[in-house]
């Protein structure tokens, strides 16, 4: 499904702590199994993010002014794309991952939904700084972001990719993004490690994919899903605990682990709306309006040059 790394991947096991990527995640499986978090009670961020784009369509829509061009960079299944195409009615919409063959199967039925929509499929790494075909018109496009999905990169990343996404766009373009915001721990928490054990599954799912990927011999049930929030880095961090000592191997390498040992594998970042707004100046997007639901807990930015 991804382009594989084996080099990448074993030189983060062999790391002190070992770490592997949240982009492995997402194998087919892994897929499913976010976007059954995505329905789970704990989990507020897709329907806290959801609610606030119905409640606020109208201002959001006038503010956005027209948009001919639509960029989602990790599109996946284009949902959130075909209910914000068919409220600002754009030309065209370019959907960009990593799994282009996923998202071809999504952009076709877009297509097929919107009629007239000029939808396609990118395959690319926003995170290397992409480059679209020449034919897309560069006047009036708007890059959409949903889903803090920033929050998984750390600060200086996450401005790295505001700088690529404002390179998308010209003066009279804009962002549409999805953030995170700090909230109470407990409530953080919970969304990270549910009851029915989803998140859980979803993380020790990681290791089966890499078994795929680079050939290891890691067993799940021989693994426990840690998460917590990091006050300090503001983040919420998921880990993968050995349960008792364990040797993986793989074709050319192997690692061991003592028991209580970790790996960690998603840093999820919760940005308050005024430091997330100075990393958006820093990028070039000096003027910013959000959205945020009553409790504060996730916010809707439309930032412009
Ligand atoms: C897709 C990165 C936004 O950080 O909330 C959900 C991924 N990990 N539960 C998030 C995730 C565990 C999700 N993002």
């Amino acid at each position: 499904m991804h382009p594989t790394h084996p080099s990448a991947i074993t030189e983060g096991l062999n790391q002190h702590p070992a770490r592997i990527s949240p982009k492995y995640f997402y194998d087919q499986r892994g897929s499913l199994l976010f976007e059954a978090i995505t329905r789970l009670p704990e989990y507020y961020p897709t329907r806290t993010e959801n609610a606030l784009m119905q409640a606020h369509a109208a201002d959001m829509a006038q503010q956005l002014g027209p948009v001919r061009t639509v960029i989602e960079p990790g599109a996946g299944n284009c949902e959130k794309a075909s209910v914000l195409c068919r409220r600002v009615r754009p030309t065209c919409f370019v959907g960009v991952d990593i799994s282009v063959d996923f998202l071809q199967t999504a952009v076709q039925r877009l297509r097929a939904d919107i009629p007239g929509l000029d939808a396609r499929a990118v395959g690319g790494d926003m995170t290397q700084g992409l480059v679209l075909p020449a034919d897309i018109p560069r006047a009036g496009r708007l890059v959409f972001y949903p889903g803090s999905s920033i929050g998984n990169f750390d600060p200086p990343h996450a401005l790295d990719l505001l700088r690529h996404m404002r390179a998308l766009v010209d003066s009279d373009g804009g962002l549409l993004i999805g953030i995170d915001l700090p909230k109470e721990v407990a409530v953080l928490e919970a969304a990270y490690d549910d009851a029915a054990g989803v998140t859980a599954a979803f993380n020790r799912n990681v290791l089966t994919h890499l078994n795929r990927l680079i050939g290891s011999d890691f067993v799940e049930e021989q693994w426990a899903h840690r998460a917590f929030f990091n006050r300090e880095a503001s983040r919420i961090e998921m880990h993968l605990e050995a349960l008792a000592p364990i040797r993986v191997r793989w074709p050319g390498g192997e690692r061991c682990f003592a028991a209580g040992e970790r790996i960690h594998t998603e840093n999820s970042y919760k940005y308050p709306l005024a430091v997330f707004t100075t990393l958006l100046a820093q990028a070039g997007f000096s003027r910013a309006q959000a959205w945020t639901d009553e409790q504060g807990w996730f916010a809707v930015v439309h930032a412009r040059p």
